[in-house]
């Protein structure tokens, strides 16, 4: 009895022991993470609001398999909307209010528009008619 006790004991200060050096090698590797991420003084934090915002004033939209990728998007004004043909046969990307209008885009071809005035802007391929999409930009 005596002697499985002392295990017990024994196996417990182990244990505490081992969790121990886990928690401060944690704490450890935490502690030089957040050093070396900053070695020009700019936090994660700072760094993520960053790209967030860059990513607000750029928008992409897949054209794939008959489709546009995302069908909706919302944007700020001046964001800066790209489409890109995924598919093996050309595409278009027409406003059907006439404010923008792409050539044929073959595969990988890219058409960009910026745009400046909050509304609503529906576009259309003109040579598949049936796919329709639309940018909503925000003051
Ligand atoms: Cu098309």
């Amino acid at each position: 009895m005596r002697n499985i006790q002392t295990r017990q004991r024994v196996g417990f200060t182990r244990n505490t022991l081992v969790l121990t050096v886990i928690v401060s090698a944690m704490t450890l590797s935490v502690a030089s993470a957040s050093s070396t991420s900053q070695p020009g003084g700019v936090p994660e934090k700072v760094q993520a609001a960053a790209a967030e915002a860059s990513a607000g004033s750029a928008t992409e939209v897949k054209i794939d398999n008959f489709a546009f990728t995302p069908g909706v998007v919302t944007v700020k004004a001046g964001t800066e909307v790209t489409w890109i043909n995924h598919d093996d046969i050309p595409h278009t990307v027409d406003s059907t209010q006439g404010k923008f209008k792409s050539a044929a885009l073959d595969t990988d071809d890219k058409f960009k528009f910026r745009f400046t005035e909050p509304g609503e802007y529906p576009f259309y391929c003109r040579m598949h008619p049936k796919m329709t999409g639309k940018v909503i930009v925000q003051p």
